[in-house]
């Protein structure tokens, strides 16, 4: 098992919670990215997602200019199967379960696939859900899907599960960028109590307390964007929030080993 993935499963299975910060390639430019990355230095994130459901500018770029300044993971969270970089040090290879629109159910995989292989990266098969957030978002308009309604969260277990049986390695609920409410804490709670898979949740997470909402209600890594790109000081009160969890965890453990031992 390749060392992404395989991280994400030690944290999770300590309650270690996990932050991404998402990259836009074409909002997270000039200034912004200038500020972005000097708060990056210092308050670090288990992983920077990059990718967007529509993009003009380069991953590569982006990515190219990311390893040269930060040593965090990257992780590409692509669009479609033109986003794909091999710089990257991990690729989300993404199934939009929630839609019927057979394009980015395996058509854009069908189009990346050898060139995937071949780059050795390592590729983490990723059941996408997209929840109604709330107002019209990006993947949806481009996915030409429609997301899961916000009540119907059996909807969204079943899609999830079918996910793990069909042997993928996370599922990945998605209000999508920008919406105006994230994935509402009761849906996470019920797909959690279903699911055996590591699971991301991201989409309108604005703020501290929606973010502790997450976790708490069984998201095990949380993906954050926009709110970053007008506020890159925040990245810094959530990696803080993040790191609060699982501390008990870390700790006690070793200390019960020992005096099994
Ligand atoms: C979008 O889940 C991510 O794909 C992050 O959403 O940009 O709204 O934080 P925001």
């Amino acid at each position: 098992m390749k060392s992404i993935y395989k991280s994400i499963l030690l944290k999770k299975d300590i309650n270690r919670k996990m932050l991404a910060v998402l990259l836009d390639p074409d909002q997270c430019r000039g200034s912004v990215l200038a500020s972005t990355v000097a708060v990056l230095k210092a308050h670090i994130p288990d992983f920077i997602f990059v990718g967007g459901s529509h993009t003009i500018n380069s991953v590569d770029s982006l990515i190219d200019l990311l390893k040269d300044e930060i040593k965090t993971k990257i992780i590409l969270f692509p669009g479609n199967a033109s986003q794909f970089s091999s710089n990257a040090h991990a690729l989300l290879y993404l199934s939009l379960l929630s839609g019927r629109n057979a394009e980015f159910l395996i058509g854009q995989h069908v189009s990346s696939s050898v060139a995937i292989k071949k780059s050795e990266i390592e590729v983490i098969p990723t059941g996408y859900l997209l929840i109604d957030g709330g107002k019209p978002t990006s993947v949806e308009y481009i996915s030409n899907t429609r997301p899961i309604p916000r009540d119907k969260k059996e909807i969204a277990l079943s899609t999830a599960v079918a996910a793990e049986l069909l042997g993928m390695k996370l599922v990945y609920l998605e209000a999508g960028s920008g919406a105006a409410h994230p994935v509402p804490p009761a849906m996470i709670e019920y797909v959690k109590s279903g699911l055996s898979l590591p699971l991301i949740v991201g989409g309108g997470i604005k703020t501290k307390l929606q973010l502790k909402e997450a976790f708490d209600a069984g998201a095990d890594l949380v993906v954050v964007g926009n709110i970053f790109e007008s506020e890159p000081s925040k990245i810094a009160e959530f990696v803080a929030l993040t790191k609060t969890y699982g501390v008990e965890d870390f700790f006690v453990e070793p200390a019960i080993n020992t005096f099994k031992s």
